[in-house]
């Protein structure tokens, strides 16, 4: 019995030898089965031990133990080894050159309107204002009859837009968000409204969807000098330092009274260009002291708030901020155009 031992364990050993690489681990597995499987040789000698002598069991039990051992410890080792060979191929067969340089994605960029966009939150949200957005389909009770513009009122001309419905629009202005704000909210209210508007305007300085941002202030006292310090502030920050400011008398019904306000070309300085057409000044935007009908219509009592707002728009402040002379461009979004302003 114990030769027949030997002879397998002999066996064994050269087969599990015999495996050269990985593929052949799937060889060692059945050589684990052809060995000590249910049905494996060597089981089968264990099996036998019933009609060992008594006296020899001790000895031929611990021989078959040993070679079942052997056999285990053999077959792990040489998975080991498979497994290390087949690594160190794949290592000096798959070498990466790491000086070829990489495939790049293109990176994106903001679109100038968006970053002027942002500028101009970030100075007015500095000075405490709150930023607010509102719907794009706005009712006709919002757009126009809380900001004094009734039905059939002259002023619906210069703004008539689209109609969804009788009721339902594309709002004109993001004005309605400020009426909106001022309904549900008390003063103090400090608040700025960046948005898309619509208007029926298609030329090189007007584009029928073009973006607002409105101011609205009311408090107890609020003047023109508010109004006059606020937007000369902001324009020094958003041109630069030595950017003047001027009033000009206006007209809207939602405010009274109105200005234009003008800044000092940053081109130039003020001393006359293409950009200013030679008058050294330039509007940037629109504002008002809020007509007291419009804060009544909108809950709020005017013998004792008052308030100033403002409008802008931002594809003229973004012609005017980086010289581009036809609003057309802006809407073209040719990538040779808006990777300048990145
Ligand atoms: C409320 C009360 C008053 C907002 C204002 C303007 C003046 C203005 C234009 C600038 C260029 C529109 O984009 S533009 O064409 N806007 O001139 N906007 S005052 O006044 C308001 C708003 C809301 C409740």
């Amino acid at each position: 019995m114990e030769g027949r031992i030997k002879e397998i364990l002999q066996k064994a050993l050269e087969l599990i030898e015999d495996s050269e690489n990985l593929e052949n681990l799937e060889k060692i597995q059945q050589i684990r089965v052809q060995f000590l499987g249910k049905n494996g040789e060597l089981t089968n000698v264990l099996r036998g031990m019933k009609d060992v002598a008594p006296e020899l069991k001790p000895v031929i039990g611990k021989f078959v133990n040993q070679a079942r051992d052997e056999i285990t410890n053999r077959i792990e080792t040489r998975i080991a080894e498979l497994t290390a060979k087949s690594i160190e191929q794949k290592l000096n067969s798959e070498s990466v050159d790491i000086t070829l340089s990489s495939k790049r994605n293109p990176k994106g960029g903001l679109h100038p309107c968006s970053i002027v966009i942002n500028e101009i939150l970030g100075i007015f949200t500095q000075m405490g204002f709150q930023v607010k957005q509102g719907p794009e389909v706005e009712t006709d009770f919002f757009n126009f009859q809380t900001l004094n513009i009734p039905k059939d009122h002259p002023a619906r001309e210069m703004q008539d837009t689209f109609y969804i419905n009788d009721e339902l629009l594309l709002r004109t202005h993001t004005s309605p968000m400020q009426a909106r704000t001022m309904i549900s909210q008390q003063p103090p209210i400090r608040i700025v409204n960046p948005g898309k508007v619509y208007r029926p305007d298609d030329d090189a300085t007007h584009s029928p969807m073009f973006q607002q941002i409105e101011g609205l202030v009311v408090d107890k006292g609020i003047t023109l000098c508010d109004l006059k310090g606020i937007l000369e502030t902001f324009a020094k920050a958003l041109f630069n330092e030595n950017t003047k400011t001027r009033l000009r008398p206006s007209f809207f019904p939602f405010t009274e009274p109105s200005v234009e306000v003008d800044v000092t070309c940053a081109m130039c300085g003020g001393k006359g260009c293409r950009i200013c057409k030679g008058t050294g000044w330039i509007e940037i935007l629109g504002a008002g002291i809020v007509n007291p009908k419009v804060l009544e219509n909108c809950g709020i009592d005017s013998n004792i708030y008052s308030g100033f707002a403002f409008g802008l728009g931002i594809e003229r402040i973004t012609m005017i901020k980086y010289g581009i002379p036809d609003m057309r461009i802006l809407f073209d979004n040719d990538i040779r155009f808006l990777k300048q302003f990145n």
